[in-house]
Order: structure tokens, then sequence, then C-alpha cells
């Protein structure tokens, strides 16, 4: 008997199409959220599940699923997993690196540049029909990218990835704060210089945040730090919702402690708090850092890959290609 699988959310077609070839699939065409509740229904029975940010996968979603044997995700974060407890049971877990790290340092660094530069503020200022002089002094004015300091927290693939396009494109300082320090290496590749987390606070002109969200990264930016940066500072959010205090920053920008925000990712997405929709010093994206065509179809492709290898099937049976627990698939094929 073939096994089940079940696809989360609508994705490419053409390439679910491969999962086809070795599965019964279940799939969600219209794109519904479902419940907890609604999931662990449509798990029962299911060997595997191609899942996405907006489905926790839990011990208790676990106890109630006991064949479930690999959870791959679309997306290079996976806290919406809790990744100890798929180990505990023996269920493969695997997220989407690489494919989107170029896409999603494009993302970051063009949020950070119209942040700065307050491009979608002017643009909603247009549309409003309010223009009726090009202005000289005031209008508009924003901080520099060109030799501008370019901080970053969180130094993985995407950030040394930003901190390149700072380095080399704009002739920026890149200054970076991780758990831990690159090798000199790295760190000449990047163009990018260690300091400690206040120093990157103070210092930095554009902040740009790429670590991975975990309970203890939770508010790793609230009202303290926020207080330590520079009036004119801006801050970009690219990494998760809860890394940012939101109401913290909310009622930073309105009081001018920082220049102004641009947040791709929401505490509670996608609910977005009611004070930073209010803000105009703000750019505010719908979680699309990695929304390129054709990275959006290479991470369906890597997760459809590693849900055949995961559970023993096609040319990588039993090694998926970007594991993130240890558990080791059998080989069915
Ligand atoms: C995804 C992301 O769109 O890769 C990630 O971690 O945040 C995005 O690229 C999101 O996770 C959808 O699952």
């Amino acid at each position: 008997m073939r096994p089940s699988v079940l696809a989360t959310r609508a994705t490419f077609p053409d390439i679910a199409d491969r999962l086809r070839q070795y599965f019964d699939v279940t799939d969600n065409p219209s794109d519904t959220i479902w419940s907890p509740t609604e999931l662990i229904e449509r798990l029962q029975g299911k060997s595997g599940v191609m899942s996405t940010g907006s489905e926790r996968i839990d011990a208790a979603l676990l106890d109630a699923c006991p064949e479930l044997k690999a959870v791959c995700n679309v997306g290079v974060g996976y806290n919406n997993i809790d990744v100890a407890a798929c180990t505990a049971r023996g269920v493969v877990v695997t997220n989407t690196p690489d494919v989107l790290t170029e896409t999603t340092a494009d993302y970051g660094f063009g949020l950070m540049m119209a942040t700065a530069r307050r491009i979608a503020e002017s643009d909603r200022f247009v549309r409003t029909g309010a223009w009726t002089k090009t202005g000289i002094h005031d209008h508009f004015v924003g901080g520099d990218i060109q030799g501008a300091t370019l901080g970053i927290l969180g130094m993985g693939r995407i950030g040394r990835g930003i901190a390149r396009r700072g380095a080399l494109g704009f002739g920026m300082r890149v200054i970076y704060h991780n758990r831990s320090k690159l090798d000199a290496a790295q760190e000449a590749e990047a163009g990018a210089q260690y300091v400690d987390k206040q120093t990157l606070l103070k210092e930095a002109d554009h902040l740009v945040l790429v670590l991975p969200y975990s309970p203890a990264a939770h508010h790793t930016i609230g009202a303290a730090e926020i207080a330590l940066m520079k009036p004119s500072a801006t801050l970009t959010n690219i990494a998760r919702g809860g890394i940012v205090d939101d109401a913290a920053l909310a009622a930073a920008l309105r009081a001018g402690t920082i220049a102004a925000a641009g947040l791709d990712v929401f505490e509670g997405e996608p609910k977005v708090h009611a004070d930073l929709l209010a803000a105009p010093n703000t750019v505010l994206t719908a979680h699309i850092g990695s929304a390129s065509v054709r990275t959006r179809r290479a991470m369906a492709a890597l997760a459809i890959d590693n849900l055949i290898a995961s559970l023993g099937y096609g040319p990588q049976a039993g090694a998926p290609l970007t594991p993130v627990n240890a558990v080791r698939p059998q080989v069915r094929s």
C-alpha cells in the first residue's frame, strides 16, 4: 500500500505532482488555514506532512498522529516545530535552507533601503493627492545608505548576504553581533566586523534583524534596546515576529526614539499591532522575504524531495537533503 502524505498549504501543482509518484496526497488547493484540531484530523493515517510556518507541530499533535514519520517544512525557519518532541518520537524534521538565502538577503536590504529613504511613506502621500509642490529641505528627507553603518543581528547565511550587499555594493561600514563570531575568512568575505550587542545598537545607522526565533530570543529587541539606538536610526525585521516587542517599537516610533522601522514579520501575524499600522514611519510587508517565483518554487521542490527521501523513497531514499534532526529514516525502495 502506498503511504499517504498531507500538504498543508496550496503549492505549485507541477512540483507537487512529484509527490503523487510515490504517495497518496491530500492537499489544500483552497489554501485554507486549518485549526490545530482540523490539522490533526487531516493527518490521521498520514506518514508525512509538507508543513509551513502556519502550522504548529508539537508534542500533542505528534501524540494524536502516531503514524507520522516525517515533517518537511517549507521555510528555513522551523520555530513552528517542536524538534525535540519529533526526535524523541523518531520523526524526521527537514527545512529549506540555502535556496532562499540570496532572495531573502535582497529583500532585507531592499526593505532597509525603503525604510531609510521613506519610499512607502512618500508613495502613500502621492496617492492621497496632497502633493502640490516638489519640496526641497524637509520633503521626505531620510537617512543615507551609502557610507552609513549597517548593523546586523544574527549572522547566518542571510545575514552574511545582507552584509556583502552593504559592504561591496554600497560602501557601508558593516558591524554584526551573533551568538558566535565568524572566522576571519568569513568576516572578510562578508566585509563585516564583530561587535558586542550594545555597540551594535549604539552605532548602527540601520539595524537589520536576521536571527532565528527561539523562546530565548523572544523580545531580543524591546524598549531598553531601542533606547540605545540613534534617534536617526532605522530598524528592519525580516527574522520572526516575537523577536521584537512590537508594542515597545510602536511607542518608540511615536516618541521619535528611532526614525523608522521596516517590518516583514510581526508578533501574532497575520494580525499587526494597531499602533504599527497607524505609525507613518513604518514600511509593513506581509512576510514575503523569500517570495520570488524562482525561490518559492525551489523551496517547494526541496521540501518535496525531503519528504520523498524522509519516507524512504526516491533517489535520495533514507537521506533527506536538508535535515534538521538526526533521525534516520528506513529505506523502502
Ligand atoms: C517562509 C520564512 O515563507 O523561510 C522562512 O523561514 O520565513 C519564509 O521564507 C515561511 O516560513 C513560510 O513557511
